[in-house]
């Protein structure tokens, strides 16, 4: 068939809007028709070329929601009609990885995904004459119609918005799960969070509902505060604004450092900010920030030797199958805010905008209907 996509043809390059080949779904596959798709940071960083796995050309996007249309066969779980939301974390249930309770990276089809081809090593998308396309992420939501592996597809319920349930694909489920499944905080906690983009206000948010006392926001540019603040900040400091060592200010602000430490940019020196204003003996601190090639952490090991541990989080440590259905529910039950971080609605020809707006600092998140 042929299908509506932006395309991601070299790096650092605007996304073409186009017509592409998709072929039908395999055995284990779904066709599914793309109602929405929000653009995570985590695009525009493939898009640039910071992307050590990048490909091109790629059809990119990780932040859906739509329809399955047709499946493979031996598709059991999923019927045609059924409401998805596409997982760039699979979750198989029957690999070392998916039966450790310690992980949610299950790997069943990570190394495929990583080339940007299906578990059968080939694509389904290619440009009109001929040359393949690259999948992204397993999800490539950029399309109106895409072929997932049956095993990256979470059901939800069918009354959910897509425009807005799309976020539980990444960003959502990302801030909110490395609050409660990766650092598991505890009630009464003090927090400090680096970056109130789209995935560090659902930390913020995260942090509200499991009942943290002091949270601290901290981001350059001022019009996040009251952003912020309205999922729950208690605190903002802008680092441009503070007279002497951003560190030393949090410490002191938090009466001896965080409990809980999350950073939410991307960027390594700030990453180093956040492990060290984590309290001596217990702070931990959480990286969610994806960081460009070539790019390096460090600290000095007595930081660590003193009690601060350092530790990460991908896709919230959420199993997605089991745990974006129960997401999409505390949405619909008013337990988690998600209508307020849609901040811009595009279509899929104005996508190229919504990387811009991302650069301006003006969205939370855009999301393309189709
Ligand atoms: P975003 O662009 O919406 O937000 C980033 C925020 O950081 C902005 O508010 C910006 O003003 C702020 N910022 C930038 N530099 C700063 C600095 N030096 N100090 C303080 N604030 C600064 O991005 P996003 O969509 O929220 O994504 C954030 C990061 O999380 C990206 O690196 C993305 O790739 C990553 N990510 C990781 C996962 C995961 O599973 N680990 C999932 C989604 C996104
Ligand atoms: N390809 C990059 C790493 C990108 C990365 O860390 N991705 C996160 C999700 S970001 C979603 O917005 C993730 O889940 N990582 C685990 C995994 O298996 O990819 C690189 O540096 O090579
Ligand atoms: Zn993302
Ligand atoms: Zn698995």
């Amino acid at each position: 068939m042929k299908t509506r996509a932006a395309v991601a043809t070299g790096p650092g390059k605007p996304l073409e809007i186009m017509e592409v080949n998709l072929e039908g779904p395999r055995a284990g596959e779904v066709l599914v028709e793309i109602k929405a798709t929000g653009l995570c940071h985590t695009d525009e960083f493939t898009r640039s070329g910071d992307d050590p796995e990048g490909l091109f050309p790629a059809i990119l996007g990780h932040e859906g929601a739509g329809v399955v249309v047709e499946v493979g066969e031996g598709v059991t779980s999923l019927e045609v009609g059924d409401h998805v939301i596409p997982l760039y974390t699979a979750e198989c249930r029957e690999c070392e990885y998916c039966l450790n309770p310690k992980t949610n990276l299950c790997q069943k089809v990570r190394a495929t995904q990583g080339k940007g081809v299906m578990p059968d090593g080939t694509s389904r998308f290619s440009l009109p004459d001929g040359t393949m396309i690259h999948h992204y992420m397993g999800c490539s939501t950029f399309a109106n119609h895409t072929v997932l592996p049956e095993i990256s597809l979470a059901k939800v319920r069918k009354d959910a918005p897509f425009d807005k349930i799309c976020y539980i694909g990444c960003g959502v489920t990302t801030g909110v799960g490395a609050v409660i499944n990766t650092a598991k905080v505890e009630p009464g906690s003090n927090c400090v969070v680096f970056g109130l983009g789209g995935i560090g206000l659902n930390v913020i948010q995260g942090l509200r509902m499991v009942g943290a006392d002091m949270i601290v926001g901290v981001d350059l540019n001022n019009d996040k505060k009251a952003f912020a603040e309205q999922f729950g900040m208690t605190h903002f400091v802008n680092p441009s604004e503070v007279d002497g060592d951003l560190v030393a200010h949090l410490v002191e602000l938090t009466g001896g450092g965080a409990d809980y430490s999350f950073e939410c940019i991307g960027n390594v020196n700030v990453m180093r900010q956040a492990l060290e204003c984590a309290h001596k003996g217990w702070g931990e601190s959480i990286i969610i920030g994806v960081a460009g090639a070539g790019q390096e952490i460090s600290t000095r090991p007595f930081q660590l030797v003193t009690g601060r541990s350092w530790r990460g989080s991908a896709f919230g440590g959420a199993r997605g199958r089991t745990d974006v259905p129960k997401i999409v529910d505390w949405y619909m039950q008013g337990k988690i805010d998600i209508d307020p971080m849609i901040t811009h609605k595009l279509s899929l020809d104005e996508i190229n905008k919504g990387f811009e707006l991302m650069h301006e600092g003006k969205s939370i998140r855009a999301v393309v209907e189709f």
